[in-house]
């Protein structure tokens, strides 16, 4: 089918539905993906180099392949090797910039009044209630970097790099088996510092990693992309181990006035139409002739690129096009309500346009940010929420392998000034032993009120 111009305003509702019913496509594999992560948590390697033989047609030795990684970095073209430090550095800043600071503060206890109850300096009255955050990495994570028709370094770099930032010890990484391991991706691995890298992929990679086997570390939590048999075993493990997010194929959606360029829209499509026949890839605009530019540039490019047929087929999803709108506001609703994993605008009034929006994995602005660069080295996270998931959350960051405790301290006029609030509370809870473990600090009858 060829790329045609729609109107918005005219798609049927069913139209307008697959648009934003996209999914990761889980649901037909998930009753295999439980027997494989079943099998591989019974019988641990044996079971991994079965599932190695019998999907990736490899016949693995040793699973550990840590030490291939230092020996890839070294063998790797220069030019290869400097782009993976450069992409490193640039996602390792940025990221270094997310990690929190555990806090501690002293605050003024409301009397229920509306105003802000005890005196300007907050201790005198109320005593002491002083709140605070810590935060804590996780020990052990796990990230999955696909492998397949394309292989992933820059994954490894987004999965890792962020977990090594956070202070996360034991990061493992597990990419699918061949004949010889992509050298690439090893270098990342090591450019990126991970503690262990292992040589198993698909849902018995994440099986492995959740549970453990005799060779692969059990960790806490598993992260990355991966086809539906890896987001189904992250779907299958998840309970037993903590998870980032369940992400589908690429997308991205570009918001454009009069003022973009239908070639550069056409490529950022192209772009990432490559990674997945089920790609969904879509350009909005309010200017009729750009859209139609848009079409022709799409159809003039698809033909020069080596992966045409992929980017053909993801050209044909029923959540893919080339979209008009009557005005700019119905483009950005229609934006709004696909959150995409992706969003580039490329408009006048950029920033005015961004203002409105809430639902989107990344935004891309202006005409020299294309996807591309965020998906390998200016540096944010290219794990990123699909699906719509952008409505509820966000991509990989730092906070994805911390874990946060509170922490409180009150002295004797902080409880008291608090008292009256928490037994009445706790009696209308019907729990009288809260009430009591309150009153217990006041009692000198009952020998248990505190000295201080
Ligand atoms: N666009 C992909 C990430 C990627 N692109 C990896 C190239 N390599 C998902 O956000
Ligand atoms: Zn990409």
């Amino acid at each position: 089918m060829t790329l045609q111009v729609r109107e918005i305003s005219e798609l049927s509702p069913d139209e307008r539905a697959a648009f934003f019913d996209r999914d990761a496509g889980i649901s037909e594999v998930r009753a295999d993906v439980e027997e494989i992560v079943g099998r591989v948590r019974t019988e641990g390697d044996v079971a991994v180099r079965e599932f190695c033989r019998e999907f990736d047609g490899v016949e693995v030795g040793n699973l550990d392949v840590s030490d291939a990684a230092e020996r890839a970095y070294d063998e790797v073209d220069d030019d290869v090797r400097e782009a993976i430090e450069t992409a490193a550095a640039n996602v390792r800043q940025f990221h270094e910039r997310q990690v929190p600071e555990d806090w501690r503060e002293s605050f003024v206890t409301g009397d229920g009044d509306g105003d802000d109850g005890g005196d300007a300096d907050g201790d005198a009255e109320s005593g002491l209630r002083e709140l605070g955050r810590r935060f804590r990495p996780l020990e052990r994570v796990g990230v999955y970097a696909p492998g397949g028709t394309a292989a992933y370094p820059s994954s490894v770099l987004m999965g890792v790099v962020p977990a090594k930032v956070a202070g996360v010890e034991h990061v493992a990484l597990a990419t699918p088996p061949a004949e010889e391991l992509n050298p690439v991706t090893l270098a990342a691995a090591h450019v990126a510092g991970a503690d262990a890298v292992y040589s198993v992929g698909g849902a018995q990679a994440i099986g492995a990693l959740a549970y453990g086997t005799e060779t692969v570390t059990a960790v806490q939590k598993v992260v990355g992309p991966g086809n539906r048999w890896v987001t189904a075993a992250k779907a299958e493990v998840r309970g037993d181990v903590d998870i980032d997010f369940l992400a589908g194929p690429s997308e991205v959606l570009v918001l454009a006035d009069a003022t973009a360029g239908p070639e550069l829209i056409a490529a950022d499509l192209l772009a990432q139409a490559e990674h997945d026949p089920n790609s969904s890839v879509v350009a909005v605009t309010d200017d009729e002739a750009l859209a139609e530019d848009v079409v022709a540039a799409v159809e003039a490019q698809a033909g020069e690129r080596e992966r045409e047929d992929v980017i053909r087929e993801a050209l044909d999803n029923d959540a893919s096009g080339v979209l008009s709108a009557r005005s700019m506001s119905e483009a950005v609703l229609f934006a709004e309500e696909y959150a995409a994993e992706h969003l580039s605008i490329q408009a006048d009034d950029d920033e005015a346009l961004l203002d409105r929006i809430t639902n989107a994995g990344s935004v891309f602005l202006g005409p020299y940010t294309p996807v591309a660069a965020g998906d390998y080295a200016s540096g944010t996270n290219h794990v990123l929420p699909t699906s719509g998931g952008a409505k509820r959350y966000g991509g990989l960051s730092v906070d994805t392998f911390l874990r946060s405790t509170t922490v409180q301290r009150l002295d004797r006029e902080g409880l008291g000034a608090l008292s009256e609030t928490v037994t009445t509370l706790a009696d209308a809870e019907g729990l009288e032993a809260h009430a009591e473990s309150v009153r217990a600090r006041f009692d000198s009858r009952s020998g248990s009120a505190p000295s201080t």
